[in-house]
């Protein structure tokens, strides 16, 4: 079944206001405020709208986050049964230094649909559109993904560039593309959208790969699946505690790899709208008492756009 492209500009306003809502914090060196803003103004815009939503990745659980937590109820209660993923900002870092790539995020899909991702590292893996079966995988060296991805998009190794974030737990990794003399682009937070720069040409990243957030994992797959980009996720349990966590959201076998229709099924829609500038959409401008805002919009079995809105300052 499909979602209905109507309930479209309802979502879009609750990633716009929410990003609206952080501005004043941009730059003033206070994550949590930022991301209070958001949150606050999230919750708010999803009880207006007529839909009977759970929170599947939020926040937190309820005993660490008052708000938009894990199982939370959202929506009026009536109406379309849907599954909700939500960062209200994804890359607080960002927005509290006043750096480019802050972006207030969520996803959509049916009841069942969104796959409820503990919050613990997961490695990933995202390639290009309409890759060949097998061309990537998890599961391969490094050295095999890169030589694949060269060979299928004819480049040389020397051109192919892959994007990861830029820290202490992918040294090894680095070490291995070094030697292998691609391209880097090293983020230093923000992997949802370090994931969605496989989505086009323009943006110059042939792979994108490493281990960050696994709930950003599944946000990034819902939108790259609209694209039909490949992604690939494992997630990754450290502590004892974390195991305990995954069993109880009924993760049996800790270590299987997640194909993305494993991970979104059926019809999804992502929103993704800019707090600060980034190289997917521009961040919140306010001018004569009016915000302007750009949100990254997919619907699997319809579109994907930029969509532009005025929000006057009230
Ligand atoms: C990851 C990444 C996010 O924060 O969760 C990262 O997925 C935190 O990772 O996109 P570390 O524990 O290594 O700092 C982001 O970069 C931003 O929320």
């Amino acid at each position: 079944m499909s979602l209905n492209k109507n309930i479209i500009n309802k979502f879009i306003n609750v990633t716009s206001l929410a990003a609206v809502a952080t501005y004043k914090y941009i730059g003033k060196n206070n994550k949590s405020n930022a991301d209070k803003a958001a949150v606050d103004v999230m919750r708010t815009e999803l009880n207006k709208i007529n839909f009977n939503g759970t929170i599947v990745i939020g926040e937190g659980e309820l005993d660490e986050a008052p708000m938009l937590h894990i199982g939370e109820k959202v929506g009026s209660g009536n109406g379309l049964d849907l599954d909700i993923a939500v960062d209200p900002v994804e890359g607080t870092n960002f927005v509290a230094k006043n750096l480019n790539g802050g972006l207030s995020v969520l996803a959509l899909a049916e009841k069942g649909n969104l796959f409820n991702a503990p919050e613990t590292y997961m490695n990933k893996l995202a390639g290009r559109r309409n890759l060949p079966k097998d061309c990537i995988d998890l599961d391969f060296t490094i050295e095999k993904n890169i030589k694949n991805i060269a060979d299928h998009s004819k480049k040389k190794i020397s051109d192919i560039t892959v994007c990861l974030l830029d820290r202490l737990r992918h040294k090894v990794l680095i070490e291995k593309l070094n030697k292998l003399n691609v391209k880097l682009k090293l983020l230093s937070d923000g992997d949802v959208a370090g994931a969605l720069l496989v989505t086009d040409e323009k943006y110059d990243v042939d792979l994108f790969l490493g281990i960050g957030g696994g709930p950003e994992g599944v946000l990034a797959a819902s939108a790259l699946d609209a694209y039909n980009c490949f992604f690939q996720g494992r997630f990754l349990f450290n502590t004892g505690e974390d195991k305990r966590r995954a069993k109880l959201m009924g993760i049996n076998n800790l270590d299987k790899k997640y194909n993305i229709n494993e991970i979104v099924k059926g019809d999804s829609m992502f929103f993704a709208t800019g707090i600060t500038n980034s190289e997917l959409v521009r961040g919140v401008k306010f001018e004569n008492n009016i915000f302007y805002t750009e949100t990254l919009v997919t619907h699997k079995n319809s579109l994907t756009n930029i969509v532009k809105k005025e929000i006057p300052n009230t």
